[in-house]
């Protein structure tokens, strides 16, 4: 069974006080080999050492923080006015086309579930294996330790929360990564110039990513940083570059949902609407590689255009 080390404190104490449910916590923990007695005792001291006090039904892991809470961090109310989220977040359309295959600029891609609470989709066949490879060779030399915004002062640290290494290309750096820009723009539905550079992510074994937002949390100042360029992100798409043998699930612990890399397939998940609210059922991680590594690529998508 796994250590509550420092890595888990830092974790702990996070995604205490950003508001996680306690469910969703013990679950996480859980779902990557704690025993779940020792995962609510962690969480339960987690929760208790940042002053999170329960309402209501005080025996309730979830009346302790909850979904209310993570519900008030924060969507901003109007276009560039940060404010409180009081209200449930909305499940609007999103943006992605119906039907069972999808005609993504180049390619076909097919559907293989949907989700509405999260909006979570899953694809197959979004790159081809030949793709994946070629993706995977033009990176292997180019990868450095992945880091992860300090939501307090913007700034990009390597934590232990994040066991991976990582390259960006930028947006349309040549014709292969332009070609692969624009299908994911149309698959996703949104304009290309809204996306970040692709990212790819190598983890090896045990190398994992707890579950975190992929939004930057409106109420800490080191987001605005990141928003000021193209606005809040709005979707996420993980490709996957390979097969996983065994773990390496994308993992959604707020609605019970994993998805398992395959080859070419990915999932995509929506976290603000219409309205700008910002959805934390989407609350996700990577769970730890426990056979092979895992590659995979990740395209974020903003609000306006990232120049
Ligand atoms: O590796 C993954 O499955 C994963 C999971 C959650 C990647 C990311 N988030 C990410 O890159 O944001
Ligand atoms: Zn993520």
């Amino acid at each position: 069974m796994p250590v509550v080390d420092a890595a888990w404190q830092e974790w702990l104490r996070t995604n205490a006080a950003r508001g996680c449910t306690m469910d969703s916590m013990i679950g996480a923990m859980v779902q990557t080999g704690f025993a779940a007695d020792a995962a609510a005792k962690a969480v339960h001291g987690a929760f208790g050492a940042f002053g999170v006090v329960a309402s209501g039904a005080a025996a309730s892991p979830v009346a302790a923080g909850g979904i209310e809470a993570a519900l008030r961090q924060t969507a901003p109310s109007a276009p560039g006015a940060p404010g409180v989220q009081r209200t449930p977040y909305a499940y609007d359309h999103g943006p992605v086309a119906r039907g069972n295959t999808i005609r993504a600029f180049d390619r076909d891609v097919q559907v293989l579930m949907r989700c509405e609470r999260p909006q979570v989709i899953v694809f197959a066949n979004v790159l081809s294996p030949e793709e994946c490879d070629e993706v995977i060779e033009r990176s292997r030399h180019r990868l450095k330790r992945s880091t992860i915004v300090d939501p307090a002062t913007g700034q990009e640290d390597v934590i232990r929360n994040r066991t991976s290494e990582g390259i960006w290309y930028q947006r349309g750096e040549d014709a292969f990564i332009e070609r692969l820009d624009q299908r994911i723009a149309s698959l996703m539905n949104w304009p290309v110039e809204n996306g970040e550079g692709l990212q790819i992510l190598h983890y090896g074994p045990t190398g994992e990513y707890r579950p975190h937002f992929d939004y930057f949390p409106p109420d800490q100042p080191g987001s605005m940083v990141h928003t000021a360029r193209g606005g809040q992100r709005v979707a996420t798409l993980v490709i996957y570059l390979n097969d996983v043998p065994d773990g390496g699930e994308t993992i959604f612990p707020e609605a019970g949902l994993s998805v398992a890399a395959k080859q070419g397939g990915a999932v995509y998940f929506r976290y603000m609407n219409g309205q700008r609210q910002l959805d934390p059922l989407t609350l996700h991680g990577g769970a730890p590689v426990r056979a092979g590594d895992k590659w995979i690529m990740t395209k974020w998508m903003r609000e306006r255009a990232y120049v």
